[in-house]
């Protein structure tokens, strides 16, 4: 489908129009077809060639007939036309506030502007302030502007959002005007990173309770404020965040929630299937010609549409509606399904707590086995064990084991992959482990995939941690060829880790899946540093089912028994 494509023609012609200073209405109109085109869910392609554009609300003449000219001969003359001398970085810069594009246009011919950069030193020297009325003020507010440009582009980590929005919500139910209050949006989808966080809520004065929303602690900025939505800049201990709100009466909250809980990609689907059978799905319910059939409940918007309700972690068009369709969705695995944690540190190593205070940490969370897995010599800057102390560490488990029956302590390393391929034990050391887990930690640049493969040829490995060594907020994964490194999982059966630490989710979504596919097994590591971290495990799991796992594709699910047999410890 070329809907997209098409859309995205339309606005940057109306944002060079704009910076022009063309008239208003010109541009509202290639904004506004645009909007509908973005909206549409037949296929653009299609209509034009059954000449049924024109009949489109909202899509005239001329606009028809430039669609026509696109999909003809790919290109837009209009498009050529509006664009000629300005440049696309340029054009970003009208999505900063408190910028208009008659300042932009005078900071680009005045000052010789052409990108974010140009911008700031502009600002930086002086130069801007001293333009045509500009005054410091009015610097200031661009300045704001640009703070909150940056943000926007940046997404905020699933961890600190849920946090954020948990505080939210609260704040929200407190008020007598609220009835119900539900994350939707990515975060119910828990993606591994948020956007801006989106809150539906249930209640009949719409207006007080965007007041009431609008005047909570840390507001900093009213992005908008009616009867039925608000948007707010929330200040938090680092970035700032956005948060949405949308009110709708308690009949149309299953509809409202299925729309806002998105993908923006499996709404469309959703909306064409319920085309295909005559009805019309919307935010404010399901509808066969004006009257409503579901609405109130989730789970009654898909029934109607002959489906089963599907987790919101795999609503993104990747196939759950034709297998919800064919009635083969996957049974997700569940938090509660997890009986262990493979992948644990302890302040032998660079961790916080003891051995016996992991333990007690694990048993509180009910788990039948934990591995303790501390760094190995190589890494020195994680105080990494030596020989002699892992030794003493694995005297220290055993004694530790003889007063606890109802928990299994596992003897493990997070051994090292080094530069040479080799790990950074003895196989006869590994040899007398429980389990082994291999890491990249060093040497990112230096033939990663081959290590990693000669790692997992090594008989003594069981799972391979953190496989592309990314840092969500930092830094990206090392050089790796991660189809090569599953293809030598696969044929040497050894186990791939989903690390659940919120800043690695490494394997991500799609490559587990892929793993899964490929009949590789999963562990749900947390690689925690201290008891809190142990609580990280929902995130992995998260992954896990946004991967389609299933509770038998991830061997801490298995009983302890199971799991004995599977890692071959006598
Ligand atoms: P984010 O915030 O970038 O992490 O991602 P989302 O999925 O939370 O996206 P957001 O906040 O723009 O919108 C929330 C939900 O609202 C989205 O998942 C689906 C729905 N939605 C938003 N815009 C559209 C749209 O243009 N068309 C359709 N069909 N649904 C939309
Ligand atoms: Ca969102
Ligand atoms: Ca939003
Ligand atoms: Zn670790």
């Amino acid at each position: 489908m070329k809907n997209k494509e098409i859309a995205e023609i339309f606005d940057r012609i109306a944002d060079a129009l704009e910076f022009k200073g063309e008239q208003f209405f010109r541009v509202l109109a290639y904004r506004k077809a645009a909007r509908i085109i973005e909206e549409l869910t037949d296929d653009i392609d299609v209509l034009n060639k059954q000449d049924k554009l024109r009949e489109i609300p909202g899509i005239g003449e001329g606009i028809a007939k430039k669609i026509d000219e696109f999909l003809k001969t790919g290109k837009m003359k209009k498009l050529a036309e509006a664009m000629q001398g300005i440049s696309k970085d340029l054009l970003e810069l009208l999505n900063i506030q408190n910028l208009g594009p008659k300042t932009l246009k005078l900071t680009s011919d005045e000052l010789g502007v052409k990108n974010l950069k140009d911008l700031k030193r502009v600002i930086e020297d002086g130069s801007l302030t001293k333009l045509f009325r500009m005054g410091e003020k009015k610097v200031e507010n661009i300045q704001k502007g640009i703070a909150l440009f940056e943000h926007g582009k940046a997404r905020t980590p699933i961890d600190r959002a849920l946090e954020i929005a948990d505080t939210v919500v609260k704040y929200l139910k407190k008020s007598r005007l609220i009835a119900n209050a539900t994350p939707s949006g990515s975060l119910r989808r828990m993606k591994e990173t948020i956007g801006d966080i989106d809150i539906l809520v249930s209640g009949k004065n719409g207006k007080k309770i965007v007041d009431y929303f609008t005047k909570m602690p840390g507001v900093m900025q009213v992005l908008a404020s009616g009867d039925t939505k608000g948007s707010v800049i929330l200040e938090t201990d680092l970035e700032p965040i956005q948060v949405d709100i949308r009110i709708v009466p308690e009949k149309q909250y299953g509809a409202a929630l299925q729309y806002f809980t998105g993908s923006k990609e499996h709404n469309v689907k959703i909306r064409s299937l319920a085309k295909e059978k005559g009805l019309k799905v919307s935010e404010y319910g399901v509808f066969r010609d004006k009257k409503t059939i579901a609405g109130k409940t989730e789970a009654s918007v898909y029934k109607v549409l002959g489906l089963p309700w599907i987790p919101p972690e795999i609503r993104e068009d990747r196939g759950e509606i034709e297998a919800a369709l064919a009635n083969k969705l996957p049974k997700l695995v569940e938090l509660e399904d997890i009986k262990g944690d493979l992948h644990i540190h302890t302040n032998n190593s660079d961790a916080v707590n003891t051995l016996e205070e992991m333990v007690n940490a694990a048993i509180k969370l009910s788990y039948e086995y934990i591995a303790f897995a501390d760094h190995s010599k190589a890494a020195f800057y994680a105080n990494g064990l030596t020989e002699e102390r892992l030794k003493r560490e694995i005297n220290a488990i055993a004694k530790l084991q003889i007063s606890y029956n109802n928990i299994r302590i596992l003897r493990g390393i997070e051994v090292d992959v080094l530069d040479s391929g080799k790990l950074d034990f003895s196989d006869e050391i590994l040899s007398q482990l429980d389990v082994v887990v291999a890491s990249v930690h060093q040497g990112f640049k230096k033939r990663v995939t081959e290590r990693m493969c000669s790692a997992i040829e090594n008989p003594n490995v069981d799972i391979i941690a953190h496989p592309t060594g990314r840092l969500i907020s930092r830094r990206p994964g090392y050089d790796v060829n991660l189809e090569k490194v599953l293809e030598y999982a696969k044929k040497y059966h050894k186990i791939m880790e989903i690390n659940a630490y919120p800043d690695r989710l490494d394997l991500n979504d799609i490559w587990t899946r892929k793993a899964k596919e490929m009949g590789i097994k999963i562990a749900i590591n947390t690689d925690a540093h201290g008891i809190a971290d142990l609580e990280w495990m929902k995130f992995g799991v998260s992954v896990a089912r946004r991967a389609w796992l299933e509770k038998q594709d991830v061997v801490n699910t298995l009983k302890w028994k199971d799991l004995k047999n599977l890692l071959n410890i006598r």
